[in-house]
């Protein structure tokens, strides 16, 4: 890699932007310049294990060289064309991933506020042209402590007073139910609903894995409900719990499911709805749509990403180097952990909190060489590339244990 023109450090970085970028996000004071697969490094040189993997949008790593190659051989040939007309990479985008997935058809879409905003919309249509709810009636069922985005729609759902304080007004038709918790669904859905909308495993909320069979209810329920199961498979899909997608885990095929972040192999925003003929089927032209949605570049990137997942290789290293993070978490029990919940390579790890809050914590990781970034409280939320080793993966374990011991 060519070194970039040094022109200010990491600390004037930092300072340079805090009177022009908006302070709607507080980082640890990192600043990243370059990496390659589940290394960073800052502009000092100093190196950094990345144990977020930009939320799950980096699951295959930084500058995967397949990702990159795909990406470098389309920026040559055509980048851009927009819906008026076809371009030559999205039949074969939507083929593959409909077949990944197991759905018929793909809507694509850019970032995952719009593949949740487009799901919601899709629902809604669906439950006046074929369920029969009357006109601006229906209602999408959420859960509890969900996050699904940022837009007005998607905060109008939210549990989150951070997310939601001061954005109102908010957009009606939406019913918000304990996760994990059948009988209030059962009681929450009926004739007007439209959809269940949930993460299978709530990422925000500190990575809950729900109980075994909740998603196989879910499906039963809206099944005999009549209700379309919309699952938000943004952050838990693509590999990241050692399935493609985080309701294979218990069969459950959702009537619609929406993707996003590692779709866009870490090089461009890319996302999409999946579903079945019966309901993506209800949009017509001009009804619905995106600028970038479908373009070539990020079509060629997809395909990339869903060429990479059609070998199972990354999602069988996400179950073999779940289970050492499992067994990893489980020695720090009693030693700084509280409780942990894991599936596949990610894990929220509640930290006692009388060790640091979560940001504390992340912050004694940085300086030990690891990125992880907390959420609630005293939880931090572990999520490396699935191309992470087990050494790696180890030693980020073991000094996540020296952070708790001092
Ligand atoms: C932020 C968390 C992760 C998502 C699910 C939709 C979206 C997300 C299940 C929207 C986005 C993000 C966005 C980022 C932080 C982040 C996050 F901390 F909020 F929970 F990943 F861990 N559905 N997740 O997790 O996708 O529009 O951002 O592409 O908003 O600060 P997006």
């Amino acid at each position: 890699m060519t070194a970039p023109v040094r022109t200010r450090t990491s600390e004037e970085l930092i300072r340079a932007e805090e009177p022009v970028l908006a302070h709607n996000y507080h980082p640890l004071p990192v600043v990243v310049a370059r990496a390659e697969g589940a290394w960073v490094e800052d502009v000092e040189g100093r190196r950094y294990l990345d144990m977020l993997a930009g939320y799950s949008a980096l699951n295959f790593g930084h500058r995967h060289p397949a990702l990159i190659d795909a990406a470098h051989a389309q920026l040559d040939r055509l980048t851009l064309t927009s819906r008026a007309f076809h371009n030559d990479r999205l039949a074969e985008f939507a083929e593959r991933l409909a077949r990944l997935t197991g759905q018929d058809m793909v809507l694509p879409m850019n970032t995952g506020a719009e593949a949740v905003e487009s799901g919601i919309k899709v629902a809604r249509k669906w439950a006046y042209e074929v369920k029969g709810v009357p006109a601006d009636r229906a209602t999408i069922v959420v859960a509890d402590g969900n996050f699904h985005g940022r837009t007005t729609t998607v905060v109008s759902f939210s549990t989150d007073e951070t997310a939601r304080s001061g954005f109102g007004p908010f957009t009606p038709g939406f019913r918000i139910v304990p996760y994990n918790d059948l009988a209030a669904l059962e009681a929450a859905i009926d004739e007007t609903t439209a959809a269940v909308l949930i993460e299978p495993i709530q990422g925000e909320a500190g990575v809950i894995v729900p109980d075994d069979g909740y998603l196989a209810g879910v499906r039963e329920l809206t099944r005999r409900a009549g209700c379309l199961f919309v699952a938000d498979e943004i952050q838990s899909g693509l590999g990241r719990t050692g399935r493609t997608l985080a309701v294979e885990h218990e069969n459950v095929v959702p009537d619609v499911v929406l993707l996003g972040k590692a779709l866009g192999g870490g090089i461009v925003p890319v996302s999409a709805v999946v579903g079945r003929r019966e309901v993506l089927g209800v949009l017509r032209p001009g009804e619905h749509g995106s600028t970038f949605g479908g373009n070539p570049l990020a079509a060629a990137v997809g395909t990339a990403v869903v060429e990479l997942l059609e070998t199972g290789e990354f999602q069988l290293r996400a179950a073999e180097l779940g289970a050492v993070l499992r067994e990893e978490l489980d020695a720090l029990l009693g030693r700084g952990v509280v409780a942990f919940r894991a599936r596949g390579l990610w894990a929220g790890v509640d930290v006692d909190p009388a060790i640091g809050t979560g940001r504390e914590i992340s912050e004694r990781l940085m300086r030990e060489g690891i990125l992880v970034k907390d959420t609630h409280g005293s939880t931090i939320r572990l999520a490396p590339p699935l191309t992470v080793t087990e050494a790696e993966l180890r030693a980020a374990l073991a000094s996540l244990a020296k952070v708790l011991a001092a």
